[in-house]
């Protein structure tokens, strides 16, 4: 019986050694220490052995049992530590890695250009008025002392929707309906988009954007005009610009100029930018027409006005040295991301 119970021994313990799951351990703890298992079968023949040898073989028995028991909780233990390292090795996370971020985005330099025209013009006491890009006839021409024969009013020049209805050509149809809602003293500038019929190249778009300036009150002279425009540049391209205005043609302004810059690139010298003149035009201006201000209500008797166009875009290239208009409306990102971090000046 001893011999049956030291056979049993090595073999439940080479068994276990080999034991890889918790299916097969628990086959193993019924096949050895289970109440039909092999220990129990052996108990059961103690019976049949004489009275004075029982107590060392019960002794036996027991210590058997004893080393089943706690090799089938090391290995259990052993088992659980395994499967719970596995998990930890699995789950582990690197907290040197970098985060995952989310890029903020920026300001696109049309609008980058757009807030800095705003903060000058605010500070010189304009508000900001807005207006619809699908205007009438009226407002986007006649009111403006447009002949009925201009060329601007064109099916060749401007797009249109219905019979009365186009895209505005310029945002000047926003001050004339300020005009009339509005008593003044006006000062208001409109900046928006605007559309006309034109081939795409690198500095011409269908689409493109102004800021149009107006103000009315008693009083207002070509002088305000000067006045208002040179603080303008000078805090666009810096205190040494210096600022011209050559006389011009508007329907809707008399008399009206054309106001130019000291060239930003060269100086005033003449480079590529300027085609060696040494000066760069950036906007139209002109004291608002007699005709204009009555169409409102206003009467030009005892009030007067100056007003003034900027385009926005070719005001942007300039400052940012972008070489074609076509990349301010492509959105490509490699090209919007050299502008992050906001406004050079
Ligand atoms: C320009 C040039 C000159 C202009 C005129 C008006 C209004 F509504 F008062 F008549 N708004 N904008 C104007 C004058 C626009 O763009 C080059």
């Amino acid at each position: 019986m001893k011999e049956k119970l030291e056979a049993l021994r090595s073999e439940a313990m080479n068994d276990i050694a080999a034991v890889q799951d918790e299916q097969t351990l628990d086959a193993w703890r019924v096949k050895y220490l289970g109440k039909k298992g092999a220990l129990t079968e052996i108990l059961r023949g103690m019976g049949a052995l004489p009275a004075e040898e029982r107590p060392k073989m019960g002794q036996l028995v027991n210590e058997v049992r004893a080393a089943f028991e706690q090799a089938f909780a090391e290995k259990s233990d052993n088992m659980k530590n395994a499967a719970k390292n596995a998990r930890l090795a699995a789950e582990t996370v690197d907290v040197t890695m970098p985060g995952k971020t989310n890029k903020g985005g920026s300001l696109h330099p049309l609008n980058q250009t757009l807030a800095d025209m705003i903060d000058i013009f605010q500070s010189m006491g304009f508000d900001v008025v807005d207006g619809p890009e699908i205007e009438t006839d009226h407002y986007n021409f006649e009111a403006l002392n447009v002949p009925a024969d201009h060329p601007a009013r064109d099916m060749q020049d401007t797009f249109y929707l219905a019979d009365n209805l186009l895209l505005r050509t310029q945002t000047s149809a926003a001050q004339i309906r300020t005009m009339e809602t509005r008593k003044p003293p006006i000062r208001i500038i409109c900046p928006g988009r605007v559309y006309r019929a034109d081939e795409v190249d690198a500095t011409h778009s269908p689409v493109f954007h102004q800021v149009e300036g107006l103000v009315v009150d008693k009083g207002i002279t070509m002088c305000d005009l000067k006045g208002v425009l040179e603080q303008f540049a000078h805090e666009i391209y810096g205190k040494d610009t210096k600022v011209r205005f050559r006389p011009s043609f508007f329907p809707f302004t008399e008399p009206s100029v054309e106001v130019d810059v000291s060239c930003p690139e060269c100086g005033g010298k003449g480079c590529r930018v300027c085609k060696g003149e040494g000066w760069i035009e950036i906007l139209g201006a002109g004291m608002v027409h007699p005709r204009v201000l009555s169409g409102c209500g206003i009467d030009p008797e005892e009030y007067s006005g100056f007003a003034f166009g900027i385009g926005l875009d070719r005001l942007t290239t300039t400052r940012y040295k972008i070489s074609d208009i076509r990349l301010l409306f492509e959105n490509d990102l490699r090209f919007l991301q050299q502008f992050e971090g906001g406004n050079v000046k």
